[in-house]
């Protein structure tokens, strides 16, 4: 075994929050370990997926004994219309961002609020889209594409646009199995027609719309949140941040971002660094004004600004525990309602700014691109004034903080793997350096590993176990959303250390490149990055995503969105590894539609592994990948 001595280990990560309980106890706050204890054990028809609720004859719940609802429903209708319901919930979510940023980029105006930052990166997506480009304004352009983007939402006719991206093998797949994503409101919409009482009990019939659902989130919505949210705040490069609850600091004004829409943090953090802002908390008494982060907020302006990552999901509680945050401010997605009532039992302000996500005890600051500046202007300087009100016998910051370079956006990733292999670069660089990395065996392939945290699991001890097994595997890691802040908590972004403890290729890959073992490459929508790159390597390796040695893994998964994540990763052709059961054990047929060898793999070429057993379910991802190199002859 490997001396993993630099990183900061969970049972440390537990003695922090522990101590941070400690405060609550004082303070008679609620926290979410308590409450897990009041929800144990879990509704069983719940959690294999046997309830329905979705007309009032029910709620009809499947036994020996009762095999079927009321409407004669059996329990495979059943399980597949809860999976399919529980991915349009993700779908939506994700895609209702990448709207809202659209609807941002529409009102992007030269010396305003929002500006093209990336304007290359717009001509390159223009062109792509067909759209003309020459001479035209850049802001022209972008009103342009915005409202073109916001068409794929509800336009009558035609598929997603992002879907040529793909290896035409790819979209062969998706058009021979009818799952090719067409608007993507549509999709949202169809999986509700279809899960509405009397609709589809067909199994197959509904797991085909899961993933058509997932694509078009994927490569729909998602997709766009990611591209034009470069378009406007910048295209991620390599930047080196830190990491951990210790990122927060005692003598300044804590501001935490928290959510998952940039356009609100994006101009916290620019009114933060605001000399007039940094004075006005100086004359109250502090040091400055830090600004970190919560969950994919966090993971977006960590990539664009460097900006601190106080924490990842289960942490969001952890962040006003220490009484010392002036300000939780949040937008969408991923908020605890428990930070209201536990906001009371400390100075702090818990400022919600989305109409999507109000929550009783919070102050509303409604968020329009119009105000942005004021809006954020404001917030920042409530947070400053609150610094006052701290009660200093309750401040407690645990002193934890790793390195971590972060940034790796799929420009970012062929920029830096270029200098480990003398291959010839195109305009945008190729993905070929990495294809021989892996073709010699230097690397054995890679995980794209993603997702949340889950009480289910003890917080990050998946994400951070399965890491080091690949690292030590010499198995790249390419994450996002919450176990990103896992690793780079851990230590695992820290450039100069954690290559020492991976095996003898990915280190030299990685002194090469000068990159850490683990790319962090953005928040939960930016997993359309990975499709992006996934997409690209087959196409310069010219082999089927499918039969690339990389794999797809969410150890502690818990949301909607993250359903929706893994049907369009699959439905992308990389087999996807789950930590936790997505509600579907009450059904033999649905499990091996999901699961088997003759279900969606036979329409994609990837399935679901689903093992909670985390060591197991590590062994079957490496033997995967083994598998894949074998069938390659490498
Ligand atoms: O979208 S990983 S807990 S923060 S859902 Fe949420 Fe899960 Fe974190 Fe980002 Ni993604
Ligand atoms: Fe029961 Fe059928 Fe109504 Fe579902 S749709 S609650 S199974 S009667």
């Amino acid at each position: 075994m490997k001396d993993w001595a630099f990183t900061t280990t969970v049972e440390e990560m537990e003695a922090a929050t522990n101590s941070l309980l400690e405060t609550a106890q004082k303070v008679g706050a609620d926290t979410w370990q308590k409450r897990v204890k009041d929800q144990t054990p879990h509704c069983g028809f719940g959690e294999s997926g046997t309830c329905c609720r979705i007309c009032s004859m029910g709620p009809c719940r499947i036994t020996k004994k009762a095999p079927r609802g009321i409407c004669g429903c059996d329990v495979h209708g059943i399980v597949a219309r809860n999976y399919l319901r529980f991915t349009a919930g993700g779908a939506a979510t994700h895609s209702d961002h990448g709207r809202e940023i659209m609807h941002t980029l529409h009102q992007t105006k030269e010396g305003g609020n929002y500006q093209v930052k990336d304007p290359e990166k717009l001509i390159r997506i223009a062109k792509e889209w067909g759209v003309e480009t020459e001479g035209k304004d850049i802001y022209d352009l972008a009103h342009e594409m915005a409202e073109i983007g916001l068409l794929e939402y509800g336009k009558p006719f035609g598929t997603q646009r992002f879907l040529k991206r793909a290896p035409e093998h790819t979209q062969k797949l998706w058009h021979d199995a009818d799952i090719e994503p067409r608007a993507i409101d549509r999709e949202v919409s169809q999986s509700l027609h279809m899960t509405h009482m009397g609709c589809s009990s067909l199994p197959e019939a509904l797991i085909r719309q899961a993933l058509r659902a997932g694509l078009s989130d994927g490569w729909g919505g998602s997709m766009m949140g990611t591209e034009f949210s470069d378009v406007m705040f910048g295209t991620p490069k390599p930047v080196d941040t830190t990491a951990n609850i210790g990122v927060m600091e005692k003598d300044n004004v804590n501001i935490v971002v928290h959510g998952h829409d940039p356009s609100l943090s994006e101009m916290i953090v620019y009114y933060a660094n605001d000399p007039e802002m940094i004075a006005y908390a100086k004359s109250l008494g502090a040091k400055g004004i830090t600004v970190s982060g919560v969950c994919c907020t966090s993971n977006e302006v960590a990539m664009r600004h460097g900006i601190p990552m106080a924490g990842n999901f289960l942490n969001q509680e952890n962040v006003v525990l220490t009484g010392a945050c002036e300000a939780i401010v949040v937008d969408v997605q991923c908020i605890f309602p428990a930070l209201g009532p536990l906001s009371k039992c400390f100075h702090t302000k818990f400022i919600t700014t989305s109409p999507i996500a109000r929550m009783p005890d919070s102050e509303f600051i409604q968020f329009h691109a119009e105000t942005a500046g004021e809006n954020a202007k404001a917030i920042v300087k409530m947070a400053i004034e609150n610094f006052t009100n701290r009660k200093t016998e309750l401040v407690n910051i645990p002193d934890q903080v790793q390195k971590a370079r972060v940034g790796y956006s799929v420009e970012a990733i062929k920029k830096v793997l270029d200098g480990v292999a003398n291959s010839q670069v195109d305009e945008f660089g190729t993905t070929k350096p990495l294809i021989e990395c892996v073709h010699a065996g230097v690397l054995r392939g890679a995980v794209a590993m993603v997702g949340c945290n889950n009480p289910k699991i003890r917080p990050d001890t998946a994400h951070i176990a399965l890491m080091k097994k690949m690292l030590e595997n010499d198995i790249l890691l390419i994450v996002s959303g919450c176990s990103a802040q896992a690793a780079a908590k851990a230590g695992l972004m820290d450039p100069e250390q954690a290559k020492e403890y991976c095996g003898a290729g990915l280190k030299r890959v990685c002194e090469l490149a000068g990159i850490p073992p683990v790319l962090h490459m953005g928040s939960c929508v930016d997993i359309s990055r990975m499709m992006i790159l996934a997409s690209d390597i087959s196409k310069d390796w010219g082999i089927p995503i499918s039969q690339v040695p990389v794999v797809g893994c969410a150890p502690e998964w818990m949301s909607e969105k993250a359903v929706s994540i893994g049907n369009y990763v699959v439905a992308t052709g990389i087999e996807t590894f789950l930590g936790v059961d997505p509600y579907t054990k009450g059904s033999e047929e649905v499990t091996q539609l999901l699961q088997g060898d003759h279900g969606i793999n036979e329409w994609v070429e990837a399935k679901f592994v689903v093992d909670t057993d985390i060591e197991r379910l590590g062994d079957k991802m490496i033997a995967c990948i083994e598998a894949k190199r074998a069938a390659l002859g490498i």
